[in-house]
């Protein structure tokens, strides 16, 4: 053999293309070399080809579980043109080896397999095959490696143009990919082993099924260390997952930005409300459906869940709740009557518990979070095949987020009372489906516009919602007279019609009309513009916070007619200073806000 000559270790699984490499490679006058499977076929071809035994001088064995495992392969691939390892090399008779041809067994087609067995898996394991592209991968600055069929064409072309060398550009292409392929192979090993080993809930959970029930298999995991949550009872879904993840993160802010405990009621991935802990008065109790509940006083989370719930309780309906704080049996107690998928939480007291464990027959879902658990800060997903990554959104909202007044004056100051209201509205943001826009007041959401891709749209929606949350306020709707057995739904379905001006005009037959009606004992009179306009003008003081600017100050007008007083959003707008003045026109107070909240 010339010292010139070159080496090949061709050991493939998937054979095809092997017949016309193992020519174009005979051709450029390479010493093949091939592991047992793989060298018969190219033997078969009449194309000369050695065993790798030739060189290792040791059979394969095992049943194939080693074949290429050797120094005398190894050291051949992972020698670099240096005076020492030449020597190493000689002292051992070992050649240098200048191309490596791989591929993988197929362990995703063997677990893919119904009621494939643990061993049966294993043995698809491949250890050799992931070592040769690993070493030849590493020293790529040498070695040229091939684990991709669809290369063998370009690559015999740039051999044969290049006098058996292969460029330094297509090297480090074929080593990205060899690292790639290994890489794949791992995380699919380790995600079948994830399942079988780590124990459900542990590392890994099974759930149910995706965001629709043909959606499946779903499962929620982590890479490393463990779930951060375990299920106390229940088993939740993979939109919960959501909810609960998103939810816990805002309540989690809203606590250390505020120093007061917090609850946050979601659907689909957007709060229906959020709130921190601040006492009710008997109004907010009637308008929240709490006022028969004893303790509340004395439990500012019970507080905080009666707001976030009340905000909205159409929206609420089957809602996820996040609450910041050990739950006690006051909040248990208003969640247990109350339609919801489940609840995210650092503790619980064991009454607590006992009451949600018994609520949907068992059902209902019930996570437990570490609250000192910190994620990584890249956070990674995948759309239509692609990741995405990018650094996790850990902008702090705080005091100082709410620093640069632009009106009334820069010397102005906010009451505290608005500075809570700004955080309350900017943490739920953070959480919100963009575009969107949230009102606040006394400490909660009254109206959150989310998923809109227009501002004004957004920026309408919330305003529609607190209009209604202030109408739900007024003596009239407070004083209802109900259906003896209206249920809490019924009730707030049709107290969602009445305030928002929605209710079915009175026409002899018509059903809806009829439905509406039915859960009344004295069906109300709907609301006169008069009574409208005189009540509206009671609503003052209300704050609002956007995700982004506000391009037009059509969102300053809408948000004047429902009573708010605080606005705050980013600039960056070329209408900046017309919103500006919009809002001092007007007798709000603009706070320039710096961070972009945009929510995906
Ligand atoms: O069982 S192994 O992990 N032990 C080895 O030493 C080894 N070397 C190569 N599997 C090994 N291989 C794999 O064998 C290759 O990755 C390739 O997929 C396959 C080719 O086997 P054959 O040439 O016998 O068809």
């Amino acid at each position: 053999m010339s010292s010139s000559q070159k080496t090949a270790i061709l050991s493939v699984y998937n054979k095809t293309g092997l017949l016309d490499l193992a020519n174009g490679l005979a051709h450029q006058g390479v010493r093949l070399l091939a592991s047992g499977g793989t060298a018969k076929l190219i033997r078969g071809a009449g194309i000369k080809v050695e065993d790798v035994s030739s060189i290792t001088h040791a059979p394969e064995m095992l049943a194939g579980r080693v074949k290429t495992l050797h120094p005398a392969v190894h050291a051949g691939i992972l020698a670099r043109d240096l005076e020492s390892d030449e020597k190493d090399l000689a002292e051992q008779n070992i050649d240098k080896v200048d191309y490596v041809v791989c591929n993988l067994y197929p362990f995703k087609d063997t677990i893919a397999k119904i009621n494939v067995t643990i061993a049966e898996a294993v043995e698809e394991i491949d250890i050799g095959g992931v070592t040769l592209l690993r070493a030849a991968a590493k020293n790529h600055s040498r070695v040229t490696i091939l684990s991709d069929p669809a290369d063998y064409p370009s690559f015999l072309e740039e051999l044969r143009n290049g006098d058996r060398e292969v460029s330094e550009a297509s090297r480090k292409l074929y080593a990205l990919k060899a690292f790639e392929h290994t890489a794949d192979y791992d995380a699919t090993i380790a995600e079948f082993f994830r399942r079988r080993y780590a124990g459900d809930g542990v590392q890994q959970l099974t759930l149910r099924y995706g965001a629709n029930p043909h959606q499946k298999p779903a499962q929620a995991f982590v890479e490393s260390g463990q779930i951060p949550f375990k299920v106390l009872s229940g088993s939740p879904g993979y939109i919960n997952l959501l909810d609960a993840l998103n939810s816990w993160q805002l309540v989690k802010e809203l606590k250390e930005s505020l120093n007061l405990p917090a609850a946050a009621s979601f659907k689909h991935v957007s709060p229906a409300g959020a709130a921190v802990g601040i006492p009710l008065s008997e109004v907010d109790k009637r308008v929240c459906f709490v006022d028969d509940i004893e303790g509340l006083d004395n439990s500012p989370l019970a507080c905080a869940y009666a707001r976030a719930r009340g905000a909205d309780r159409t929206s609420s309906f089957g809602d996820w709740i996040a609450l910041s704080d050990e739950v006690d049996a006051v909040t248990a107690k208003i969640i247990g009557r109350e339609v919801s998928d489940g609840v995210i939480a650092p503790a619980y007291t064991p009454k607590a518990l006992e009451v949600l464990k018994k609520k949907k027959g068992g059902k209902y879902t019930v996570l437990q979070i570490d609250p000192n658990y910190e994620p990584p800060t890249l956070e990674t997903r995948q759309v239509y095949g692609i990741s995405l990554s990018q650094q996790r959104n850990d902008a702090k909202i705080t005091e100082k987020t709410f620093s640069r007044i632009i009106t009334p004056n820069p010397d102005y100051k906010l009451p505290p009372e608005a500075l809570i209201d700004l955080t309350v509205a900017t943490i739920a943001l953070k959480f919100t489906q963009s575009n969107s826009v949230c009102y606040t007041k006394n400490g909660q959401i009254v109206g959150l516009g989310a998923g809109q891709q227009s501002r004004i749209h957004c920026t309408r929606l919330a305003g529609d919602k607190a209009d209604n949350w202030w109408f739900r306020k007024h003596p009239r709707v407070l004083d209802f007279k109900w259906k003896k057995g209206t249920k809490r739904p019924d009730k707030s379905n049709a107290i969602d019609l009445f305030v928002s001006g929605l209710v079915p005009k009175k026409v002899e037959g018509d059903l809806e009309r009829e439905q509406y009606e039915s859960v009344f004992e004295e069906v109300p009179a709907d609301f006169t513009p008069e009574e409208r306009e005189e009540w509206m003008k009671q609503c003052t003081d209300v704050s609002v916070s956007s995700d982004a600017f506000f391009p037009f100050t059509d969102n300053v007008f809408r948000a004047h007619r429902s009573g708010v007083k605080y606005l705050a959003a980013p600039g960056g707008s070329v209408m900046d200073q017309a919103v500006h003045e919009a809002a001092d026109k007007c007798g709000m107070v603009f706070v320039h806000q710096e961070t972009r909240l945009f929510h995906h």
